[in-house]
């Protein structure tokens, strides 16, 4: 069944039902957009969540953040611990890692009965398994590009269509503030080989960037992806925020493999590892 919001007359998936359509769809292209993922008041509560999480780190001494839990990463250039202003702190945040223990918010989003989570398994079958939890922020201007790559490149999991993003824009996400970029199909075409430049990536010369398409979303929306989709954003040139979270799963008989195994799953068309810790060990 689907609702409407009362603010933006999007649908609002809230009984977590999705067509066969939508998974032929999600198999074909590699990817499903879906509007009303989340509620209105969910992604109040879960921009909320972010900034009290800015706020604790802020809290923090510098030798405190180094061990702290919660993890984050800002845009290049900005140094935090010469940075006092908090508002000036959030604006720099380009990711947040492992949070769900840390907000209750965050972590209603992934619970079994939570509609975010029955799509997925009628993406990838029954109780799947988290394995990750981020949120990416693009701020207003200097929010910086992420390149081409797939995500199985940062992971060990086999098999490999069995891992599932779920990427959930908490600002409406357009081409001039950062949304995704995505190559419908390659996530058929195997293991791309990675290595390091701005970021792990894979070259531009090895995709048909031309068949790249944009997909925005409104606020609440969510893009669920293969783990083997190549996917972009470009950095925000807009005075708008970009905030989204990005949970990652696991089907529930996936297996998460040694290094060695890995390299020879996740391996490119001549049989090169392609991950980034296969270029991370060639120094490339
Ligand atoms: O949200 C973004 O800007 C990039 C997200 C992404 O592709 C990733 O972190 O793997």
């Amino acid at each position: 069944m689907i609702y409407y919001t009362h603010m933006e007359n999007e649908p609002f998936h809230a009984a977590g039902q999705i067509s066969g359509n939508d998974i032929s769809n999600f198999r074909e292209s590699g990817y499903l957009a879906l509007p009303g993922v989340l509620s209105p008041s969910e992604v109040c509560e879960s921009r909320q969540a972010l900034t009290e999480l800015v706020e604790a780190y802020a809290a923090l001494s510098p030798s405190q953040r180094n061990d702290a839990d919660l993890w984050l990463q800002f845009e290049p250039g900005f140094d935090p611990d010469t940075c006092h202003d908090r508002e000036a702190l959030e604006l720099h945040v380009r990711k947040f890692m492992r949070f769900v223990d840390l907000k209750p918010a965050l972590k209603r989003l992934v619970e079994p009965s939570h509609r975010l989570m029955q799509i997925v398994s009628q993406l990838i079958g029954p109780d799947p398994i988290l394995f990750q939890d981020m949120a990416l922020v693009k701020p207003p201007f200097i929010g910086s590009e992420k390149p081409w790559h797939q995500d199985n490149a940062y992971f060990s999991v086999a098999p490999l269509d069995s891992v599932c993003g779920v990427w959930i824009a908490l600002d409406d996400a357009t081409v001039d503030n950062g949304c995704m970029y995505v190559i419908p199909g390659w996530h058929k075409r195997g293991a791309l080989g990675h290595h390091h430049g701005t970021d792990c990536e894979i070259a531009a010369r090895k995709l048909p960037v031309e068949e790249a398409v944009p997909v925005p979303i409104a606020a609440g929306g969510a893009m669920f992806f293969y783990g083997m989709l190549p996917h972009q954003t470009p950095p925000n040139t807009s005075p708008a925020r970009r905030r989204a979270l990005q949970y990652h799963f696991r089907g529930a008989n996936s297996r998460v493999l040694g290094g060695e195994e890995y390299d020879r799953l996740y391996a490119d068309e001549t049989g090169a590892p392609a991950s980034c810790a296969a270029a991370r060990a060639r120094g490339v």
